[in-house]
């Protein structure tokens, strides 16, 4: 089980991350990080759903193996009637699909000055992906949630320490997220049955949050009566000003936009290289907390309204594209989204010390012979 934090005091308060923010280079731990968790190809933007095999992965620890044949899943706490499922009952319980950007919470923290140190991503920590599976609420209404129940926890098969607290790998979702509808305990990716690496044989995915609330290899999902404080919850995944803040909790995907880069890259900078003319810019778009409404794109400073395609579903990213006439010469591209609250992109980051929901907007430099 998750060891749970008991009141400490200040000093001996687990920390999120090892080691403070800095401005030196990339240590060998992050890129020890990057290289097992991978981000999109920023090319594979053209995709309104992305293959397995090119959207982002972060696990924390190791990728459990797990027997499907023996795995359950057990559905207790504060229930009417504890369960234990088979992935093959699980399979008959009526299903849904349901496109999902996800998007990790860390995702743009290598861009932020000083540096947090943890996974190193740049702007690519996203995907889209068509998750197949049971509606959770569906499952927790078998089950039948007691009265005084206020969340729901989730705890992955996968094991490690992370802030010298050892641990599976636990979050936890309000009663009310839990009961949504398109909440769903995953057990295909894109119509096939989940990849290892991204919660085989079950995950749980929660539609417009960041990607820490949905737990892969899932294990077992407890109804309790006090909110959880597992390290995922209580120290990782908040918004703090410094490492004894205790800062507020990591929910919503904000809003945020990405670009293909146009052109071709340098193998080595990758810094892009276009001829003359016409050409479109494109890319996707997404927000968490409601519909995209307006993207704009800015060519040298100025910014020009693009066009919006539709979204898959309420939950995937749109499309947006902008024809451009390219002149010869060094030119700056960037993006920027803005979504149904009026929520805007920012052009400068607010820095946060763990380095979560930086979606500050994406700048490309082109070069234009
Ligand atoms: N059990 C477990 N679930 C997990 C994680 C993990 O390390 N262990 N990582 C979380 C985080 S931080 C993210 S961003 C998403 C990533 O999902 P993906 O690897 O399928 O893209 O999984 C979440 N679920
Ligand atoms: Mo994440």
């Amino acid at each position: 089980m998750t060891k749970q934090i008991s009141k400490r005091r200040q000093s001996e308060k687990p920390k999120a991350h090892t080691g403070e923010p800095t401005n030196g280079p990339i240590t060998a731990e992050e890129l020890q990080l990057a290289v097992r968790n991978h981000s999109l190809p920023l090319e594979a933007l053209r995709d309104d759903i992305t293959p397995a095999g090119l959207h982002y992965l972060l696990t924390h620890f190791d990728i459990p193996h797990i027997e499907a044949d023996t795995w359950h899943l057990r559905i207790g706490g504060a229930v009417q009637r504890a369960v234990e499922i088979s992935l093959r009952a699980l399979r008959r319980d009526p299903a849904i699909s349901i496109p999902v950007t996800l998007e990790c919470a860390g995702n743009g923290r290598s861009l932020l000055r000083p540096r947090p140190l943890s996974q190193p991503w740049r702007l690519e920590g996203v995907g889209t992906a068509v998750w197949t599976g049971v509606p959770l609420a569906y499952l927790l209404a078998q089950a039948g949630v007691d009265e005084d129940a206020v969340e729901v926890v989730f705890t992955g098969a996968d094991a490690g320490i992370q802030g010298g607290v050892r641990q599976q790998y636990g979050r936890s979702l309000p009663i009310k997220e839990a009961m949504r509808p398109d909440v769903v305990l995953a057990y295909e990716m894109n119509g096939r049955e989940l990849p290892p690496q991204h919660g085989y044989p079950l995950r749980l995915v929660v539609p417009g949050w960041y990607g820490m609330a949905s737990v892969k290899w899932l294990e077992s999902i407890q109804v309790v009566t006090h909110p959880f404080d597992g390290f995922q919850q209580s120290v990782a995944y908040r918004y703090q000003k410094n490492a004894d803040d205790d800062g507020t909790p990591v929910t919503r995907i904000k809003v945020r936009s990405l670009m293909i880069p146009p052109g071709i890259p340098d193998f080595f900078t990758r810094s892009r290289v276009l001829s003359p003319g016409p050409v479109m810019l494109k890319g996707r778009a997404w927000s968490g907390e409601g519909a995209v409404v307006r993207v704009e794109v800015g060519i040298d400073g100025k910014w020009v309204p693009a066009h919006l395609g539709h979204p898959a579903g309420p939950f995937a990213w749109c499309e947006w594209t902008l024809p451009w006439v390219a002149d010869r010469g060094e030119h700056e591209l960037a993006c920027r989204a803005t979504d149904a609250t009026g929520s805007v992109q920012p052009l400068e980051q607010v820095w946060n010390y763990q380095g979560l929901g930086n979606n500050v907007v994406q700048r490309v430099k082109v070069n234009v012979e």
